[in-house]
């Protein structure tokens, strides 16, 4: 392929981009870093799942903030509450006798953690930990003053940063990737003029590192706190360089460079961390990042950029979405601005943008074999970050992975049941301690060293329905996949969790209907009926509807696996005597078993419409009643002030794309746009939370196809504005695979390819098209 080919074929990539660096700081004011850093976040990200880095762009003080997943403080510890069972059924009565002041103080007495828990999401410095920066990579360039000609880029097509500038007569390239198969950051720097370039380098971390230099590299090293008092985990990072012309010096923890015509940086990492409970590794893990150090220096730099881009598209490249022909020639910070200045107009390009970077966060945050993306992918500045970077489970991880079927990437859903199977062991002591039960039950929050007790505080603590929402995951990955070999292999996990809520349920001492409890609505509250301001409860809507959905996968799992027993009769018994969903008086779902008056109208978690997305209990054709009642809940939110942070405003794209709702689906992405989005496009809570940006990938993609009900749904939710478009390669329930075009709002083409044969159940509108399959076979649908 010709060079200029080439650079037709970049031109055509889509591009985050910017003509001015982001500002860093120097190496002499390392240290200090503030939280969201406004210039932290318009530094470029880039990934391979576990390393990750912060590209600034700098002319002169060229600065990478540099991730590595399994960067976490803290250690394992036992937080279970030994007076939790002992106090569950005098609580379940102050509540049934609607004494919610005394239940709660006596759910605070003996339900919630022991220890300091998360430390109220300040957990850097107590055994729960924080995910950490792993540090900074500094160049510091001889060259100082002015430049021209400065751009800045990030390649989505090929998860590839590249700076240009000229500086004194010279033009300057750079260009930056983390490689999944070479498992190293790699930096290349060139120049027109040959020995142009001339820096000094080294690597940094606001605390607990000592840098060294040997022959030929640099070597950060340190162990960060186990947060009581000792030694956690240990870090090592390595930095070598490969020069053309010009010397080469690694001396007293410094790399300098001087009059090279060409450099290429690489740097590795790995740490003593080890995605079992609870295990470190001990002195091997420095091998790791020596070898992969190695390695990588004896390849050619453009076989490593190749494999790099190879490996990257075979993922990427498998979804194109196309709603506008214009080019992209506004830099996207402008065109960010210019959008939050006025978003009445659609900027179609920019949804584009904010589609695909979603699926390239993805690929660049979770990949198999690593830990499942956390609050901020991979990517933490700081030593505390914010809620300590780790898994909140009512609602942020599993956003973390909406997209990843629907959008074609289910390869990378699977680190999050490496995280379940990681939770078995701890999930069921804190089961048997907390509750007697079986199974195993994780809360609201997690982390890498398997924290499974309720939380520290009473309100958002005691979310007893997170592990079922958690585990619904895995039926989502075999519905689409069909895959009976992952469904054989995290069967245990669904099965622990099922068997964990046959034992939790009891019946209401009214309805004899079967009830969840103590627990919370997501983080909602409510006033009580003896007047007291209440968050724990018994039947919550949301714990309701995830158990529903487990019982309902548990039922579809053992139909796939020609299971047939008495567990299987007693879940679907037990499903059909679940409190079901309940519409109140004024039309809207109750949120609660009554309708109990919320105290924030507008709050941000919407967990009573979990049936509605991305639960399938309640669907807009197969339960219209209970849709339109759904439909009320999120008006009356929305009006009084929901949506209001990044991921709040990114669920309501999936939740009226559910409803058909293309034109307030398109609101809310427009809301998120113009109100939640960093200049590098980051998602906004704020601060900076990742949830957002694969949340709105999932509602895109749910605005033009859904399979949730097992009938596939062709442009259910399709704005006005988007006229006309098109969208390639998104998956449906079954195994199939959807290319789509339309015209002035009207489906004129769609390509349906069958990865498992079967029937595909289409709807467009009002017409339903039931297409028989082989296995292989793609079929135009006859529209
Ligand atoms: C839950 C949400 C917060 C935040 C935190 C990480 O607690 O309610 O808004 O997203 O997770």
């Amino acid at each position: 392929m010709s060079c200029n080919t080439q650079q037709e074929n970049k031109a055509s990539h889509l591009k985050l981009w910017y003509q001015q660096p982001a500002k860093s700081g120097t190496l002499s004011n390392a240290a200090i870093v503030k939280r969201n850093d406004l210039e932290w976040l318009k530094a470029l990200p880039i990934g391979n799942g576990s390393l990750g880095a912060m590209v600034y762009g700098d002319v002169n003080n060229e600065h990478i903030q540099l991730n590595e997943e399994t960067m976490w403080s803290g250690g394992p510890s036992d937080n279970d509450n030994l007076e939790a069972f002992s106090a569950l059924s005098d609580i379940r009565n102050l509540l049934f006798e609607g004494k919610y002041k005394e239940a709660t103080t006596l759910t605070k007495q003996t339900q919630i953690c022991k220890g300091a828990g998360t430390g109220l999401g300040k957990g850097a410095n107590v055994p729960f930990g924080c995910f950490q920066t792993l540090g900074d990579l500094w160049l510091d360039f001889d060259s100082t003053g002015s430049f021209e000609n400065y751009h800045r880029e990030l390649d989505l097509d090929e998860a590839v940063v590249r700076v240009s500038y000229s500086q004194n007569g010279v033009n300057y390239k750079r260009e930056y990737f983390v490689s999944y198969p070479d498992q190293a950051l790699v930096v290349k720097l060139t120049a027109n003029k040959p020995q142009s370039i001339s820096f000094k380098s080294t690597l940094t971390r606001p605390e607990l590192y000592q840098t060294k230099s040997t022959e030929n590299e640099l070597v950060m090293q340190g162990a960060l706190s186990n947060g009581s008092g000792g030694k956690g985990l240990e870090y090592i990072a390595r930095l070598s360089a490969k020069n053309k012309n010009g010397t080469l010096n690694f001396n007293n923890g410094f790399l300098e460079v001087k009059k090279a015509d060409e450099v290429v940086l690489y740097l590795t990492a790995s740490t003593n961390y080890k995605l079992s409970y609870p295990d470190f590794t001990g002195r091997l893990y420095e091998e790791i990042s020596a070898k992969n150090l190695e390695d990588v220096q004896q390849k050619a730099y453009e076989s490593v950029l190749v494999s790099h881009v190879n490996d990257y598209q075979k993922y990427y490249k498998r979804v194109q979405l196309k709603l506008t022909s214009s080019l992209d020639t506004i830099p996207t910070d402008l065109r960010l601005k210019t959008f939050k200045s006025n978003n009445k107009k659609s900027d179609l390009h920019l949804v584009e943008l904010l589609y695909q970077y979603g699926r390239y966060l993805l690929i660049s945050s979770s990949r198999p074999g690593t830990l499942p993306a956390n609050l901020q992918g991979i990517w933490a500045n700081e030593l505390q970050t914010p809620w300590n970077g780790d898994y909140h489970t009512d609602v942020n991880v599993q956003m973390n992975y909406w997209p990843s079927e629907v959008a074609n990437l289910g390869e990378m859903h699977l680190p999050l049941f490496s995280l379940m199977e990681m939770l078995q062991k701890p999930g069921a002591k804190t089961a048997k301690v907390h509750y007697n039960a079986n199974g195993w039950v994780v809360h609201p929050v997690t982390n890498v060293w398997g924290f499974t007790a309720p939380g520290e505080r009473s309100d958002w603590g005691m979310h007893v329905g997170a592990g079922a929402w958690l585990t619904t995951h895995i039926m989502e990955h075999y519905y689409f996949t069909l895959n009976e070999d992952f469904l054989k292999s995290k069967f245990p996990v669904l099965k622990g969790a099922t068997q964990f809520y046959l034992d939790w349920l009891i019946p209401d001492p009214k309805t004899k209907k079967l009830i969840s409890g103590p627990s919370v609505s997501p983080e909602n509250k409510f006033i009580a009926p003896d007047g007291s301001m209440s968050k724990i409860c018994m039947a919550p809507a949301h714990d309701q509807q995830v158990i529903w959905q487990l019982f309902q996968n548990y039922i579809d799992a053992c139909n796939a696996l020609g299971i047939q027993d008495d567990f299987l009769n007693e879940v679907q018994q037990a499903q059909q005597q679940l409190q079901g969903p309940q519409i109140g008086a004024d039309g809207r779902l109750l949120e609660w078993n009554e309708a109990f008056e919320e105290i924030e109208k507008g709050h941000r978690h919407i967990s009573h419409l979990y049936a509605l997305h991305p639960g399938f209990q309640i669907d807009l054709k197969e339960t219209p009643e209970l849709a339109n009642a759904a439909r009320n809940s999120l008006d009356y939110r929305i009006k009084h002030g929901g949506g209001h942070t990044g991921w709040s405003s990114a669920w309501l794209i999936n939740q009226y794309a559910r409803l058909g709702e293309g034109g307030l689906a398109e609101n809310s992405l427009k809301t998120l746009l113009s109100k939640k989005i960093s200049p590098n496009l980051f998602g906004q809570h704020p601060p900076f939370q990742i949830d957002a940006n694969f949340g709105a990938t999932a509602g895109i993609s749910e605005m033009l196809l859904q399979s949730h009900t097992n009938e596939i749904r062709l442009l259910p939710a399709l704005p006005v504005s988007w006229k006309s478009g098109e969208v390639k390669g998104l998956c449906t329930k079954g195994g199939f695979v959807v290319d789509l075009k339309w015209e002035a709002g009207e489906l004129i083409q769609a390509q349906v390819h069958s990865k498992k044969g079967g029937v595909a159940a289409l709807s467009y509108k009002d017409n339903v098209i039931n297409l028989e399959t082989k296995a292989g076979e793609t079929i135009q649908v006859p529209l």
